[in-house]
């Protein structure tokens, strides 16, 4: 029925100063509401809730700078998300990641990187996601954080959050795969050029080629040198159709029945070491279909078979 039981712990970061629409602060309750620890206990794995990590809230707090908003609170919500991965990693157990916007992705990539540095290993990472988040706050047109994880991790800025564990980059391009990418800003581009990332597949790409097909190469690419990768699940790469609670909604996303496929695969190689699923949006859902579908979504990438 699934993999060997793993150890796993659910980290919530209720962060929402990444995006412009308010809202997936309440991703991480939407999802346990939706039966997270119960569903990863059904496939034979011992979870813990680890509770959420303590994130400031808007009304409280200054803007800061235009060209990334909530810069300096994001950094300090990220940094003590990478210090929660690492101690999770340090125990033996997988870390679960329930945002929040995109922008925790630059704490908890750091957290498993610094956590296999220490091994003398490198990581890959998986990034699944309508978008790119490639922008510097150089090139951004929003200001949106959460715009911009992809980019510290790689090594091009933030610096504030490209530096969090003290090191940078967190990963190398030919270990870094983009999967099903729809709305790429003209600047992001040019940055995808600058980082030499090769490793991005479209939505023409899965239309053309298949999801099996992708997700094979891209595992590969990751996989390759590497101790194994970091799953980062923007809902966004949803359909709207399946996904519609979301912070951004872009139209021609996977089906509900690709998005399984991607994570049954993800499941048969074995290989992830940490897990998250960003930008649910309760404001905006339809009777939690959206985080009932994340839990379903993780399932799969935890083992969980049609037979
Ligand atoms: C746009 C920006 C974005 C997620 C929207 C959108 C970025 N490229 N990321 N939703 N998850 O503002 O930088
Ligand atoms: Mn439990
Ligand atoms: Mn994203
Ligand atoms: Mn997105």
């Amino acid at each position: 029925q699934s993999l060997p039981p793993r150890k796993i712990r659910i980290i919530g970061v209720p962060l929402d100063l990444g995006a412009s629409r308010r809202g997936v602060d309440m991703g991480p309750s939407a999802v346990r509401v939706a039966g997270l620890e119960a569903r990863l206990e059904a496939l034979g794995h011992n979870v813990a809730d680890g509770g959420n990590i303590s994130v400031a809230i808007a009304e409280t707090k200054h803007v800061g700078e235009e060209h990334a908003r909530y810069l300096k609170e994001i950094t300090e919500t990220c940094t003590r998300a990478a210090d929660q991965v690492i101690e999770t990693l340090e125990h033996g157990m997988t870390p679960v990641i329930l945002g929040g916007d995109h922008s925790v992705a630059a704490g908890s990539v750091s957290g498993v990187a610094e956590h296999y540095r220490r091994q003398n290993q490198k990581i890959g990472l998986i990034w699944i996601d309508a978008h790119s988040d490639l922008n510097t706050p150089e090139t951004s047109p929003s200001g949106n954080v959460h715009g911009m994880p992809l980019a510290a991790l790689l090594g091009l800025g933030p610096e504030s959050l490209a530096n969090i564990c003290g090191f940078s980059p967190k990963i190398l391009p030919e270990n870094t795969v983009l999967i099903g990418v729809r709305d790429i800003d003209a600047t992001e581009k040019e940055n995808i050029k600058r980082t030499g990332l090769t490793e991005v597949y479209t939505m023409r790409d899965i239309d053309e080629r298949g999801m099996r097909t992708v997700m094979e190469e891209a595992l590969r690419s990751a996989g390759r040198g590497t101790a194994g990768y970091h799953v980062s699940l923007d809902m966004d790469w949803i359909d709207p159709e399946d996904a519609p609670g979301v912070g951004t909604p872009v139209r021609g996303g996977a089906t509900y029945r690709e998005a399984h496929l991607a994570m049954e695969i993800i499941a048969d190689h074995g290989r992830m070491l940490s897990l998250e699923v960003v930008e649910v949006n309760p404001v905006i859902d339809e009777h939690n279909r959206t985080a009932d579908l994340a839990v379903e979504l993780i399932s799969s990438a935890f083992g969980k078979k049609i037979l």
